[in-house]
């Protein structure tokens, strides 16, 4: 008999299932340096969401300024771009029905020192500004943020073996 599991996860297409979104999750250089990656990444498991794509890396200052462009001009900006690029990050994507808002409730608010106990800043910081972890906060910059890190063909369309119990339905 063959025991072998079975292997869906050969990727075939790189397009997320119905429903399913995804989002751009980046641990910051804090969170690096405090050895906070397997925790932060351990939360998003055990939660139920699948990661299909990541990529460890220190990014430009021009890159930093692309990603927080919303931002530009306001007097925090120049420092954020400094923070973020002066020490690698771990960019990774994220997939779950409503992975998006999800994502943000599991962050916490922004300034860790305002984040709720049981979030990721509220546990992990008590700084204005670096706070650990960057979230897509809608669906537009999620597909606009993952563009900016991932080529469609870097993004692993897979399925977990345990797909039925966190994303099945039973209604
Ligand atoms: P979030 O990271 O919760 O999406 P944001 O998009 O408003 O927050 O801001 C991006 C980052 O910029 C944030 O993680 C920390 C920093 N930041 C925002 N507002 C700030 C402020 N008033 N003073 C200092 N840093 C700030
Ligand atoms: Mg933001």
């Amino acid at each position: 008999m063959n025991r072998e599991p079975r292997y869906e996860s050969q990727a075939t297409n790189h397009e997320p299932q119905d429903m399913v979104e995804r989002t751009l999750i980046i641990i910051k250089p804090d969170g690096i340096h405090r050895h906070l990656a397997g925790e932060i990444i351990g939360r998003f498991e055990k939660r139920g969401a699948k990661i299909v794509a990541a990529k460890f890396m220190q990014i430009s200052e021009g890159l930093a300024r692309q990603l927080y462009a919303v931002h530009q001009g306001k007097p925090f900006f120049e420092g954020l771009v400094k923070y973020l690029s002066s020490a690698p990050i771990l960019v990774m994507v994220w997939e779950a029905e409503g992975v998006i808002d999800m994502a943000r409730k599991m962050m916490g608010a922004t300034f860790g020192y305002e984040a709720e106990p049981g979030t990721i800043r509220g546990d992990f910081s008590s700084s204005r500004g670096y706070n650990l972890i960057h979230g897509s906060d809608s669906p537009k910059s999620a597909e606009q943020e993952i563009n900016l890190f991932f080529n469609p063909d870097e993004i692993i369309n897979y399925k977990l073996a345990d797909a039925d119990w966190l994303s099945g339905r039973n209604d």
